[in-house]
């Protein structure tokens, strides 16, 4: 047994010995469910919580978090065990702080209690749905982007709405149903806010619950959408903090630091950021007494972070394992790793809206905090998902250089360094250890023998990048870059 584990747990009784600093800043017990969150990931609990308490706190307002979750009953019972407290450190380059956050209010396991998830989405005082559900919780198709209504989960649920007797089990099903049945209900407004990083989020969160609904077998389906057209809004928004998943040497840092043991704690940089479109029907979260915008568009911002800052982070991610780095830290170390960012923030500048914007600068405080020593943000977490992240962070940008008639060198030594990752291992993984929903399709395009060229157009086609594949300079000019980036070589 470690000292840590030996300490008392952190709970509300406990956390009133702390340190007044290192307490939460409102007390949790006064607050009410007004903010539904689905996806009870570290990212969430640092940042959406982090804003929603300190807004509290300055307003005097109440608002709490129930957080759902998908999949992790971990997370939940961890969550539940603390009563929903939870402590956050800072971790900015020697000066690590730690306190304790007091905004989650319960914590519920979706498919254990699908009926609590509905009887809050019913509650008139619950104002506010936000998701962290990553690009795989939407079952978008990579082609259009509208629900793909042959994925698994999907038609599972589909199906169950014909009869009414089993629950749904996707977060969009849950989602769809809250909806009908607050419609018929109080009808209240709401508005559902998607924190994921997809360009255009908000509406593609509102394509994907339509879709469903429209693909039920709900006989109201069409009052039921046509009641959403002004009771439910779906404000686009862009999030920001780097926040790596939580490792059990950050567990017993962040007991020690409070004295409490804390199974569930957070540790992220301390730089966030929250934009979020001013297109709300029900009453309006305040966290804009915490720093968050509310603007017209949100477009400029969005695709500047996810362009350069996400985008150059899987760059980092594809080039740094090849190259043996394990985090992102390590990478800005190289003789190149910085090199990287610039080139690559360089490199995708003018594909971004020019109003307001300022690129250069904004690629400059990434290699600030890239750089950071405290954060051990691994890269193999960052190249997960590559099939559902590359369409937003690379094919975008690369497809209107392309158009631009601009060369894409870094775009395409990037891609190279992907289409090296994605290799299959023997115990059916991936090369460096990352994970992808596309992986036995991605293993497929290694089995056989195959012209470089042709594996790249494979993998790009199973990445939903048909045009890209077809483009023979392309495929080109990433295979002729495999050689070096297999040797571990990053040339810029
Ligand atoms: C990262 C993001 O894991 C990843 O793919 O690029 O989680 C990134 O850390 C956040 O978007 C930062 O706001």
């Amino acid at each position: 047994m470690t000292t840590t584990q030996a300490l008392t747990r952190l709970s509300l009784e406990s956390v009133t010995r702390l340190d007044p600093a290192a307490r939460p800043l409102v007390e949790p017990r006064s607050l009410q469910p007004r903010i539904l969150h689905f996806g009870l990931g570290a990212f969430h609990r640092a940042h959406q919580a982090v804003y929603t308490e300190a807004a509290n706190a300055v307003t005097g307002e109440h608002w709490g978090i129930v957080d759902v979750e998908p999949f992790s009953s971990r997370a939940v019972e961890g969550m539940r065990a603390q009563d929903c407290l939870y402590s956050v450190t800072d971790r900015a380059p020697g000066d690590l702080r730690t306190r304790v956050v007091g905004s989650v209010v319960e914590a519920v396991l979706l498919n254990e209690d699908p009926s609590r998830v509905r009887t809050l989405l019913t509650d008139p005082e619950l104002a506010t749905v936000t998701l962290t559900v990553t690009e795989k919780g939407y079952h978008r198709r990579l082609d259009t982007g509208s629900l793909d209504t042959t994925a698994a989960p999907i038609q599972t649920d589909l199906a169950a709405t014909v009869t009414e007797e089993a629950p749904l089990t996707t977060v969009l099903g849950q989602l769809s149903a809250g909806l009908r049945a607050r419609f018929h209900s109080t009808g209240a407004p709401i508005d559902l806010i998607s924190c994921d990083n997809m360009a255009g989020n908000g509406p593609a969160l509102a394509a994907v619950v339509r879709g469903f609904i429209e693909a039920s077998a709900w006989t109201d389906k069409d009052a039921l959408l046509s009641w959403m057209t002004h009771a439910v809004s779906f404000p686009a928004t862009i999030v920001d903090r780097i926040v790596p998943a939580t490792t059990d040497e950050d567990r017993d840092l962040a007991s020690s630091a409070l004295g409490l043991r804390d199974d569930v704690p957070v540790l992220g940089e301390p730089y966030r950021q929250w934009v979020l479109e001013d297109a709300f029907v029900g009453p309006r979260p305040l966290w804009n007494h915490d720093g968050a915008l509310y603007v017209p568009d949100v477009a400029p911002y969005q695709l500047m972070k996810l362009r350069l800052l996400n985008g150059s982070h899987s760059a980092m991610a594809y080039l740094g394992l090849a190259a043996g780095c394990r985090t992102v830290a390590d990478v800005l170390t190289t003789d190149w790793g910085e090199a990287l960012v610039r080139e690559f923030g360089g490199e995708v500048a003018p594909t971004l809206p020019k109003a307001g914007t300022d690129p250069a600068a904004y690629v400059e405080d990434l290699v600030v905090r890239f750089r950071n020593p405290a954060m051990r943000h691994l890269l193999r977490q960052i190249g997960s998902d590559g099939t559902l992240k590359l369409p937003e962070r690379w094919f975008g940008p690369l497809r209107e250089l392309r158009a631009l008639g601009r060369p894409s060198p870094v775009l395409e030594l990037a891609l190279a360094a992907w289409v090296h990752a994605t290799a299959p291992t023997a115990d059916g993984g991936q090369r460096y250890g990352t994970t992808d929903p596309a992986a036995p399709t991605l293993a497929s395009c290694w089995s056989g023998t195959m012209a470089p060229t042709q594996r790249v157009a494979a993998l790009l086609t199973a990445a939903g990048a048909e045009d890209l594949a077809a483009a023979t300079d392309l495929t080109t000019a990433i295979a002729q870059r495999l050689d070096a980036v297999s040797a571990g070589k990053v040339e810029l």
